[in-house]
């Protein structure tokens, strides 16, 4: 069964001081994020994965000053695009965009989908606070629209008043992983999506098409709350549950157990939902064995594994 891994991460080892130092200290794993080489290409093989979507490790481009954030996003496109030329077939990338500068960003959109072949944009989260409902975004998301690519809504760190908030009084290194990998990245890339409903970007954007990970960032489990609460503030309109059932696609990526698999397949069925291994944080053999052996339908475990990302993607 052919395999379409669409989170996979990379990081040229001479970007990883410019787009880390936000955070202040490098990703662990910046060896494998840098090898777009044979030493991937080779833990592809082993875990039966045909073709890794490659994106940058957030925050990419989105982290510098506006005015070196689009040479940079160009850099590491073209990083990306040089592999994709290296290993055809195999590596397919997400175009980084230098969102400090939407009209920029729009632009690099338009070069990396038309001139490198790039099968999607990716965005991390917030930009310095601002999410994809502020109208300064609108260029990137109508580039989208008429590129006809998906945009990858990815987590990033926290703005700092949130990680303020929710890590005081905790350990550091505890509150440093409460407030990203292990919580607080996921339920702000959720509010991130219900905010575009609840801000009318879909209503602006009717063409606009999003993909968020770990099994949907909690909207699974919580979308039939949130559209009972919420949906009465947009009367007349489709319900908030359909909003985001029309335009928001999930991958299982970094999620390998079953009852938030059968959640996901329940809320949003088997035509929305994607195979990814968020490499190299997400171990990819534990990712295929998991499709492999989740109680899906043969049917559908095609549709996880690669039909909904030859579709949505163009792959
Ligand atoms: C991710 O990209 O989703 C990620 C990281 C770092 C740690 C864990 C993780 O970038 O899931
Ligand atoms: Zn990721």
């Amino acid at each position: 069964m052919r395999l379409i891994a669409v989170e996979e991460h990379f990081l040229p080892s001479e970007h990883v001081r410019e787009v880390m130092a936000a955070q202040g200290l490098p990703p662990a794993a910046v060896d494998p994020l840098a090898d777009l080489g044979a030493g991937r290409v080779a833990v592809m093989d082993a875990a039966g994965i045909d073709v890794q979507v490659l994106s940058v490790v957030a925050p990419a481009a989105q982290e510098v000053a506006p005015a070196r954030s689009a040479d940079l996003a160009r850099a590491l496109n073209d990083r990306a695009a040089e592999a994709v030329r290296q290993y055809p077939g195999r590596f397919r990338a997400l175009a980084s965009l230098p969102m400090p500068d939407p009209e920029a960003a729009a632009a690099e959109a338009f070069r990396a989908v038309r001139d490198l072949g790039f099968c999607g944009l990716i965005i991390n989260g917030h930009t310095g606070g601002r999410f994809l409902d502020g109208a300064e975004f609108a260029p990137v998301l109508a580039a989208a629209e008429e590129l006809g690519v998906p945009v990858y809504l990815h987590p990033t760190y926290p703005p700092a008043a949130v990680a303020d908030a929710y890590g005081a009084g905790l350990d550091p290194a505890a509150a440093a992983l409460l407030t990203t990998a292990g919580w607080g990245w996921h339920v702000e890339t959720g509010m991130h999506v219900l905010r575009m409903v609840l801000g009318g970007v879909f209503d602006r954007h009717p063409l606009l098409q999003v993909v968020v990970g770990h099994m949907g960032e909690n909207l699974p489990f919580s979308l039939l709350r949130a559209d009972s609460v919420l949906s009465r503030l947009r009367p007349g309109h489709e319900s908030v549950a359909d909003t985001v059932r029309s335009h928001v696609h999930l991958t299982i990526s970094g999620y390998t157990t079953v009852a938030p698999l059968q959640c996901a397949l329940t809320v949003f069925g088997a035509d929305r939902l994607m195979f990814a291994t968020d490499y190299p944080f997400g171990d990819p053999a534990q990712h295929a064995a998991f499709l492999e052996t989740a109680p899906l339908s043969p049917e559908d475990r095609h549709k996880v594994a690669h039909t909904n990302a030859e579709r949505l993607f163009g792959i």
